[in-house]
Parts: structure tokens; C-alpha cells; sequence
């Protein structure tokens, strides 16, 4: 997966994604990030990337020009052009499901806004998304396209290794994980649960299934709306 980054804060990208499992990934060449920085296709000689909104009004929009010479210096020729994903609290909310389907991409492009916001001619022009990571405002687009990439990366075939394996996981089933433990098996007077001592994999399947259930009917039961239950399962609610 290749990713690029129109921003004018490059240098955040690159370091907040440079550690731990992003930054492995990188060096196994199993996603590759470029951050462009828009001030360098800046129109003026004082690099000025921004200006004062017409019609009035608080803050700074950012112009259309360098954006678009930015975006047009990452876009080879070709038939196929990747999406443009727009970091906005006005796009469609980031989730699991989101994040799947993205990850099937070969290259994605995203633009990150700064200031009041993006002058709206380019953003008709170039994006194909426009995505928000939740409902509270950031300064900037930066953050939340580190979250995306990072939630999108770890669906990358080899990102993770076995040990930390995407493969059963909260919202897989819409559901909510059970609780894990490991030793001591007795921390302050505090017992793991018996089942998992028992070495009954069948039992402890069971156990497992019925805690996400509990926990996701006490802590996000919106989930449950749309979760993929079985008749099992709904016996279990009942109860
Ligand atoms: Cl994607 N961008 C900005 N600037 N603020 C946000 C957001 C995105 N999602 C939530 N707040």
C-alpha cells in the first residue's frame, strides 16, 4: 500500500508513523508513506498558502492553487487514479468496516486541511472521500490520517505478526472483545476466571462469546442493533 499525504506539516506524518508496528511495516516495504508538503507549490514568493475568506469571517481558508499543484505532482498519467480521502469533521465517520474496505486500495491519497478549511473549488476537484474520525474538532487533518492509515495498515496482509493477529477481534462481529488475562493467576486476592485454567476449549469458547456479549450490552449496546447474533446467542440476552 502506498499512501500520500498533501499537508503542510509533513514532518508530523513522518515521525508520528515512523515507530512501533507502523514503523516495521514501513521497512518491510509493506506500506510506503510520502508526505508532500503543499507550501512548496505555494503561487507567491512569501510561500503564502493561505488567505482571508471572501464574504468575511474569523480565520483563513486555504488556497486552492498549491493544493492542486500538489496533488497534480503525485498523480501519474494513467487511466486509474487513486482516491483522494479529505480529513473533515464533516465526512463520513471512520470505521471498522471503512477501514476493511480501504485496505483492499493499492494507493490511497489523502489531503489534510488546516486553518477554516480547504477553498471548496479544489476539494470538487480532487476528492473522492471525505472522512471524519469522530464528532469534535481537530486544528488539523494530520492526526486524524495517522489514525486512519494505522487502523487501515494493520488489515495489510504480514503488518502484524501471528502473535498480534487481526484475524478475531472487537467489531469483527460488531461485538465488543471479551476480557483477556494472563499470570499471575491470583493478583490481589483476584482469580482469573476457572474456565480458563480448564484447558476445555470448548468451554472456554462459550465463555468468551457470552463476556463480548455482556460487555457489549452493557457498554456500547448500539452495537448490538446491527451485530451478527446467533440463536445462541439471543437465548444468552434473553436471560
Ligand atoms: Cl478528519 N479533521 C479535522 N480537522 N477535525 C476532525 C476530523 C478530521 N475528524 C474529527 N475532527
Amino acid at each position: 500500500m502506498k499512501y500520500t499525504i498533501l499537508t503542510l506539516f509533513p514532518d508530523m506524518i513522518k515521525q508520528g508513523l515512523n515507530t512501533s508496528i507502523m514503523g516495521k511495516a514501513q521497512e518491510k516495504k509493506l506500506i510506503q508513506i510520502e508526505a508532500v508538503n503543499i507550501r512548496d507549490y505555494a503561487y507567491n514568493k512569501h510561500k503564502q498558502v493561505d488567505d482571508y475568506p471572501y464574504g468575511g469571517g474569523a480565520g483563513m481558508v486555504m488556497q486552492p492553487e498549491p493544493i492542486y499543484e500538489a496533488y497534480k505532482s503525485v498523480i501519474e498519467d494513467g487511466n486509474k487514479t487513486p482516491r483522494v480521502i479529505y480529513l473533515t469533521p464533516q465526512g463520513k465517520p471512520f470505521n471498522q468496516t471503512m477501514a476493511r474496505e480501504f485496505s483492499k486500495e493499492e494507493e490511497l491519497i489523502f489531503l489534510c486541511g488546516h486553518y477554516e478549511g480547504v477553498d471548496e473549488r479544489v476539494i470538487d476537484r480532487i476528492v473522492t472521500d471525505e472522512v471524519s474520525i469522530g464528532d469534535y474538532i481537530l486544528t488539523g487533518g494530520e492526526l486524524a490520517v495517522m489514525v486512519m492509515i494505522d487502523a487501515i495498515s494493520r488489515l495489510i496482509p504480514d503488518v502484524l505478526s501471528n502473535e498480534t493477529s487481526a484475524e478475531i477481534e472487537t467489531f469483527d462481529d460488531n461485538l465488543l472483545e471479551y476480557p483477556q488475562y494472563t499470570r499471575p493467576a491470583v493478583f490481589m486476592d483476584d482469580r482469573v476466571p476457572d474456565v480458563l485454567l480448564s484447558g476445555h476449549h470448548k468451554n472456554i469458547d462459550v465463555w468468551r462469546r457470552q463476556q463480548s456479549l455482556i460487555r457489549t450490552y452493557h457498554k456500547r449496546p448500539d452495537l448490538l442493533e446491527t451485530a451478527n447474533l446467533t440463536e445462541a446467542d439471543r437465548k444468552f440476552l434473553d436471560k
